[in-house]
């Protein structure tokens, strides 16, 4: 049962032996705050059909539940965003209350601008000043949801673009995007920030409104010091560096958080770390780097953005939120000094290596120590497994219409 303790005692010798302060590192694995997704809970597919799973929420209680115990068992997914209309409750305040008696809080309250058919030509830009209104009453909405529970956070994504060159008249659109934005971004509360999201293509094929991170910080850097970027790892093109693009939006003080999932061709939502390990370390590096340097000026939501279809809902997001928290300690254990001296005498190899070596690194018997330190299971995943949640769940989840975002 304790196997891991051998291989911590080995691991942290050779960590003391690089200099590092395992005891820190343990603490800061533990003040990790990962939110998970509603709609991770509930069914998903592909856009040819969507698969029902034994035991899915039927309903936004529900799924918090879920999230509980997701919460329950690493200690550090203590929030959940939620997406409107399909958490879409009579009293708010009962879903807070409800949260809160789980032990969670409601995250980021995600607006829904691309299901409804009006907006088939797009929300805040389509060419009927209507369809617009109801989009921006949509946000506001948003807004006034994320009030009642007590949210901080508001993440819009626009999927709107077009399909057809002709098919809609660029600066106009990008007209009606500020007007609105800066509507909305009025109606914020002062402890809110709005983290506008981006993405390439998808579902426009031709152009997409606000397609990468440049456009969403040219809006914000219009709009105030709340308005951030949201970073969604499947919304860039193949090859992009993304480690660049954090630590650009870090140096801007515009990073609002993340959306993690993987991708291995385009938004494939896949989980968090299964395709590129390697890229989300790199990402965790820059991170780290920035929140150790100026630590009070940190403050980037972590949040899982996938949709998991052929694993099964809560193992997959244990999975994930163990991975974030697995790279992060990666990042945590980065020889600083060494890669300093190495950036600094143009010694490329050894600049590399020290990366590498962090990366490479076990870092899970100390997240088992630090785990149980903390009366909490060694491995979470394990610890679901042979908890009867899952066998409950579906056991009681019969009848009633199970969640989710067909
Ligand atoms: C779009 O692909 C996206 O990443 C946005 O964050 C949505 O809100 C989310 O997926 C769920 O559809
Ligand atoms: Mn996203």
């Amino acid at each position: 049962m304790d196997e891991w303790r051998e291989a911590y005692g080995l691991v942290r010798k050779e960590l003391e032996r690089r200099g590092i302060d395992v005891d820190w590192v343990e603490r800061k694995a533990m003040s990790l705050a990962v939110e998970t997704p509603s709609w991770g809970y509930g069914d998903s597919g592909t856009r040819f059909a969507v698969f029902h799973q034994p035991g899915v929420p039927r309903n936004v209680f529900e799924k918090f539940e879920d999230a509980a115990q997701v919460h329950r068992l690493t200690g550090i997914a203590p929030s959940v965003a939620i997406h409107i209309p399909w958490d879409k409750v009579d009293d708010f305040r009962e879903l807070r209350r409800h949260a809160e008696s789980l032990g969670l809080r409601v995250g980021a309250v995600n607006p829904n601008l691309f299901q409804d058919p009006d907006y088939k030509y797009g929300s805040i830009t389509h060419s009927d000043p209507r369809v617009r209104r109801k989009a921006i009453d949509h946000l506001l909405e948003c807004i006034d949801i994320g009030k009642q529970v007590g949210s901080k956070l508001f993440t819009p994504w626009f999927a709107d673009g077009t399909d057809y060159p002709g098919q809609g008249n660029f600066r106009w659109r990008l007209r009606w995007i500020e007007e609105t934005l800066t509507e909305v971004y009025r109606a914020l509360p002062d402890d809110m920030t709005m983290a506008i999201e981006y993405k390439f293509f998808e579902p426009a094929f031709y152009h997409t409104d606000i397609p990468d991170w440049g456009t969403s910080y040219l809006l914000c850097s219009k709009l105030g010091p709340r308005a951030k970027v949201l970073v969604d790892l499947g919304h860039h093109p193949p090859g992009t560096n993304v480690p660049y693009i954090v630590a650009l939006l870090l140096w801007e003080k515009r990073l609002g958080g993340f959306h993690f999932n993987s991708r291995k061709y385009a938004d494939d939502d896949l989980t968090v770390g299964s395709i590129d390990p390697y890229e989300l370390f790199l990402i965790f590096h820059e991170l780290v780097e920035a929140e150790l340097e100026s630590p009070s000026d940190f403050q980037v939501a972590y949040m899982l953005d996938q949709s998991h279809i052929t694993k099964p809902k809560i193992e997959a997001m244990i999975q994930s939120v163990v991975t974030v928290q697995e790279m992060y300690v990666r990042a945590l254990v980065v020889e600083r000094e060494a890669l300093r001296a190495a950036q600094r005498e143009n010694r490329v190899v050894d600049a590399e290596e020290t990366l590498r070596r962090a990366f490479w690194t076990d870092v899970k018997p100390i997240l088992a120590k630090a785990r149980t330190d903390r009366g909490l299971p060694a491995d979470p995943l394990l610890a679901y497994r042979e908890s009867d949640y899952q066998a409950k769940i579906e056991r009681e989840r019969r009848g009633g219409k199970p969640a989710g975002w067909a």
